[in-house]
């Protein structure tokens, strides 16, 4: 039997909201995929218009986490990174990738900070140049496109796109130096939404479209990052990780718009998790 693979997950935990470690450690672990995690904030939930939020700070708990499990000879196939409060937490996490990236560790990092033009409430302006200092070292990138043109310094527009425009961006974004940049809310058109890849060693472009629906959904971006990771951590190629995750997303989507709940509120991944396994060929 193939040994199992184990994924450090740094992020905070919002304990409702369904975002960030609620999503990750469910999704990643019911593909069969271990999963570690050091917490880096915890929220009683997330920051996307849910006036007075709680936030405690644990900055000062991620470096002694990883030096514990570094005297314990702890090893990782893959990293991965969400929501990071601070430039001090982006700095320790940096560190991290140092001590624990091994060479066939993954680093995945997800460059939360933004969507739909707009910076997240929590974050200073320059908060972009140290995510953008974290991307150096990760060998993936999933950013959206609000996120995508603050790290390379460009105007937010509003699609749909163009395949030039997209394709300039994800070149731009594999210049800061992950050798796989994948970009998330991109359509050609009103009817389908999906994401693009661009593999720089091969200096190729893939793509993967879902139906498009109108709004939206909190937490979406955790969810396809964690499918994308999960798919990546199984086996498939990207360009099968990205189909699932945009299906997966999508249909997340669909399910919550058609139960009409809040859209603060995150959507429903769980009802999907038994098709996706059967899709990954796990039952
Ligand atoms: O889904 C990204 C995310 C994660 N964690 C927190 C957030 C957000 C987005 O708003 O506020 C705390």
């Amino acid at each position: 039997m193939e040994k199992q693979k184990r994924v450090a997950a740094i992020h905070d935990i919002s304990g409702f909201g369904k975002c960030s470690l609620t999503v990750a450690l469910p999704i990643i672990s019911a593909t069969g995929v271990e999963v570690s995690v050091i917490p880096t904030a915890v929220l009683s939930t997330h920051t996307g218009g849910i006036p007075g939020f709680t936030y405690r700070d644990l900055t000062m708990d991620i470096r002694p986490i990883a030096d514990h499990w570094k005297s314990l000879d702890i090893q990782f196939e893959a990293i991965y990174t969400g929501y990071l409060g601070s430039f001090e937490q982006l700095e320790i996490v940096e560190s991290i990738f140092d001590d624990f990236k091994k060479n066939d560790t993954l680093v995945f990092v997800d460059p939360v900070m933004a969507d739909d033009g707009k910076l997240y409430v929590s974050f200073p302006e320059d908060f972009p140049n140290g995510m953008r200092k974290l991307c150096q070292k990760a060998d993936v990138i999933v950013p959206n496109i609000t996120e995508a043109c603050l790290l390379i310094n460009e105007p937010y527009m509003e699609g749909p796109y163009k395949q030039d425009y997209i394709e300039g961006i994800l070149r731009k974004l594999s210049d800061i130096g992950p050798n796989m940049v994948v970009l998330t809310g991109v359509y050609f058109d009103e009817d389908r939404l999906g994401a693009a890849a661009y593999d720089k060693k091969k200096d190729s472009f893939s793509y993967a479209f879902s139906e498009k629906i109108e709004g939206s959904f909190h937490g979406t971006g955790d969810i396809f990052g964690s499918i994308l990771l999960s798919t990546l951590m199984n086996g498939f190629n990207i360009d099968e990780g990205l189909q699932i995750a945009a299906d997966f997303t999508t249909n997340c989507i669909r399910r919550t718009k058609e139960a009409g709940t809040d859209r603060r509120f995150g959507v429903n991944f769980e009802a999907g998790i038994p098709e996706l396994l059967k899709r990954m060929k796990k039952l």
